[in-house]
Formats: structure tokens, C-alpha cells, sequence
């Protein structure tokens, strides 16, 4: 499954967008490193589903009238300080946990009220732009660390002659979760020495930093945009690469409680709701004032901070494989059962792979259940494709 982290300083929202995320029940309060172990959840992409196409919605428990939700893994680290690659508050480990995601969010506090270390101060103090940097720069210089620590090793093995510099960092940076395709694409674009003992340490950092842009792409979330000042929201519209999500967490998790309790219909990522049950005026003003943040910004900017770092940072895409080609179903009738997240460029057989690994090495053909038409072995499958699969293993 994805996984997707929540980085950030203490008190920027992130356990607050987690448990809005997640629904599920963990710490949220006023002072630093209140989660101590990482909290790992499930939450969903939202898309369209294929089953707007058809007659009928598809009834599948993660469709909602046609909005589609596909799980993903949600992972709530605890909050980073500056110098946290250094180990200062508990710095280290929480950056450990970062190996295990394929994407981050980073959660920052738009409103500029808490200071480097997290701390409250009056809002519109803090630039916000300096805690989008510094995450970046915590991970670049962590992961520099890393090879910094393991440059002995290298320095070790180019003694052998069979020695291959290429080789070395590979297996170097392998070992810390990067695939050999991600590093020989780093390596590609790099000029360093041949001898591991000629770097210096601009180039460990160079290899560092470029190897974490790949790895572990950063989708920015502007959190607290409800009590932003406007000239903040402005900075970071224009001062980031125009890639930021503007969010309140704790907006959303107002509209997941109300839901919860049948006080709203409210499906995540719309951009508005409805009152269905008799309010208090106090709980009902609550929920008007989430309405107009979500009017400023098209939602409460939860969802859409998720599926912008899986659809457009990661890049994914939606399939569904189904067994039935006319009926989209599976052999017991489910309509629309799986939905699967491929990277950009998959094939059918690559589908095959993500439901089963014997259905992949069964794969005979494929057939496109729109048209019913067989799909040519190269075919590049695309968003809502519904794909039925044949194979010696079955399904
Ligand atoms: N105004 C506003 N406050 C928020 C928002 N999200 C979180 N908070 C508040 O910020 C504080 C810190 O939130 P928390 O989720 O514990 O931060 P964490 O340390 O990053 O996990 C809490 O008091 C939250 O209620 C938001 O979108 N808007
Ligand atoms: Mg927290």
C-alpha cells in the first residue's frame, strides 16, 4: 500500500489532519511531541468511479454516489525541530520513520502562530515559508548523514579491485530504501569522483539531496489557512512552486465528527455540506464558519492534499481489475471490487502483478471491459480503466 507521512514542527496540525484523515483517536493537544510512536492509519484518494459510467452506482463500501475512495496508509510522525538530523528532539527517530514513506506532507502553520520550535506566539509572527524549508533541509542533511556515516565502508571496498563506484552507492543507499532504478537515475545526472576517497562532502550532499527529491517527494500543506493572514496565504501561493494546498485540519475534523454523528452529510473533498439534524446555534455557528473557510479554498484542503500527493507527486493512476468483463464484477458478483494504484506508464500485465503475484506470472491477455476488446500487451492502462485479466492462475 502507499504510504503516505505527515512531517512537520510540533503544533502544526498534523495529528489533527491525521485523526480528521483516519477518524481515528489519537492525542491532539497544545504542546510539542505529543505523539511519541508513529501512528499508522488508513485513509483513501478520492476519484471518480467507473461505476458513474454505468446504469446503476457500484455499491462497493468505498463508493459513495460514484466518489471512489481507494485506501492508502497514513503515517503521523511526531514533530520535527531544527536540527532534528542532529538528534534534538528526538530528531532521528522520527526521521527513520520517514524511510518508510513514499511521499510526505508537510504540514505547516500558515497562520505564522508557533515559532521554529512549535511553541505558540501571536499569529502573523512566524514566516511560514521558513518551516517549508527547513523540513526540506532536516531530510537533506539527514540523509547526507546517513552517507556520511557509510563512507568508510565505500572507502573500504575501493581497495578491492573489482571495486565499481556506481555499485557501492547503490548498495549504500539501497540499504536505506532506495530503489537501484531511483539511484542509478540520481547517479546519472551527477558529476562526482571515480575514487570514493577524492569526495568531498558538497558531493555526499549533493547525492543526498538530489536522491531525496526523488525518493521522497514533498507535497506542502498550509495548515490553519481558517486564521491565516492574507499576506501569508499570498507568500506561499507565490514563493512555493504554486504546488501548495491550502487546509484546516481541524475544519475537517469538525465535518468528520458531524458526519459521524448524522448532524451533516459530508462526503470528504466536497466542497460544502449539508445540516441534517436540529443544531445547538453554538454547534451550528461552528459549522458555519467551516463553510466559509471551505468556500475560500474549494474544502477544507485534507483530501485534496492526499490525492495530490498520489496522483500528482507519486504520479498514480486507477484501475480496476475485474473478473467479469461485461458486469465489471468479481466471481461473487461484487461490482467494482478492487481499485488499484499504478504507476504512470503500467501495463496490463503490471495490473496482474498488483492483484497476485501468481495472476502475474499466469498473465496471458487482458480485455478493456468498456469495450471489450483485448488490450495489446504494451498498452499503457490509464485512470478508471476496468480491466479484466486472463490467466493460468485464475482470479
Ligand atoms: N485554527 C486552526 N487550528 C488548528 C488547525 N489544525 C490544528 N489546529 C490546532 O493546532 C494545535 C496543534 O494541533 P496538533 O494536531 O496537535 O499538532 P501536531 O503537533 O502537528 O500534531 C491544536 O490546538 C489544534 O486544534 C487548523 O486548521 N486551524
Ligand atoms: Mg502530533
Amino acid at each position: 500500500m502507499i504510504t503516505v507521512a505527515l512531517a512537520g514542527k510540533p503544533n502544526a496540525g498534523k495529528s489533527t489532519f491525521y485523526t480528521a484523515a483516519t477518524m481515528a483517536d489519537v492525542d491532539v493537544a497544545n504542546y510539542p511531541f505529543t505523539t511519541i510512536d508513529a501512528n499508522r492509519g488508513v485513509t483513501h484518494v478520492r476519484t471518480r468511479c467507473p461505476c458513474l459510467d454505468r446504469e446503476t452506482r457500484c455499491g462497493n463500501e468505498n463508493c459513495r454516489d460514484g466518489k471512489r475512495y481507494v485506501p492508502i496508509e497514513l503515517l503521523d510522525v511526531a514533530g520535527l525541530v531544527p536540527g532534528a538530523h542532529e538528534g534534538r528532539g528526538l530528531g532521528n527517530q522520527f526521521l527513520d520513520e520517514l524511510t518508510n514513506a513514499d511521499v510526505i506532507l508537510n504540514v505547516v502553520d500558515a497562520s505564522g502562530g508557533t515559532n521554529a520550535e512549535g511553541e505558540p506566539v501571536p499569529v502573523g509572527t512566524r514566516d511560514p515559508l521558513e518551516d517549508v524549508t527547513f523540513i526540506e533541509r532536516e531530510m537533506d542533511l539527514w540523509l547526507a548523514g546517513i552517507v556520511d556515516r557509510n563512507w568508510e565502508a565505500v572507502e573500504r571496498k575501493s581497495r578491492s579491485p573489482e571495486f565499481d563506484v556506481d555499485e557501492a552507492i547503490t548498495e549504500l543507499l539501497t540499504g536505506f530504501g532506495a530503489s537501484e532504478a531511483d539511484v542509478a537515475a540520481v547517479l546519472r545526472n551527477v558529476e562526482y569522483p571515480e575514487d570514493p576517497i577524492a569526495w568531498e562532502d558538497e558531493d555526499r550532499e549533493r547525492l543526498a539531496r538530489r536522491l531525496r527529491r526523488r525518493t521522497k517527494p514533498i507535497v506542502v500543506v498550509a495548515n490553519k489557512a481558517d486564521v491565516a493572514p492574507p499576506e501569508n496565504l499570498e507568500r506561499l501561493r507565490t514563493e512555493t512552486d504554486g504546488s501548495v494546498v491550502f487546509a484546516t485540519a481541524d475544519g475537517e475534523l469538525a465535518l468528520r465528527r458531524a458526519e459521524e454523528s448524522g448532524a451533516i452529510d459530508y462526503d470528504p473533498g466536497d466542497d460544502d455540506f449539508e445540516i441534517r439534524a436540529d443544531l445547538t446555534d453554538a454547534q451550528r455557528e461552528g459549522l458555519e464558519t467551516v463553510r466559509e473557510v471551505m468556500a475560500k479554498f474549494d474544502g477544507t484542503g485534507v483530501q485534496t492534499a492526499l490525492d495530490a500527493a498520489v496522483y500528482d507527486r507519486l504520479d498514480r493512476f486507477t484501475a480496476y481489475p475485474v473478473q467479469d468483463a461485461s458486469k465489471w464484477t468479481d466471481a461473487r458478483g461484487n461490482v467494482l471490487p478492487d481499485a488499484v494504484l499504478l504507476s504512470r506508464g503500467s501495463t496490463p500485465r503490471d495490473l496482474a502483478y498488483a492483484v497476485h503475484t501468481d495472476i502475474g506470472e499466469g498473465y496471458l491477455h487482458a480485455i478493456d471491459a468498456r469495450s471489450n476488446r483485448r488490450i495489446g500487451e504494451d498498452h499503457e492502462l490509464s485512470e478508471g480503466d476496468v480491466v479484466k485479466i486472463v490467466s493460468t492462475a485464475g482470479q
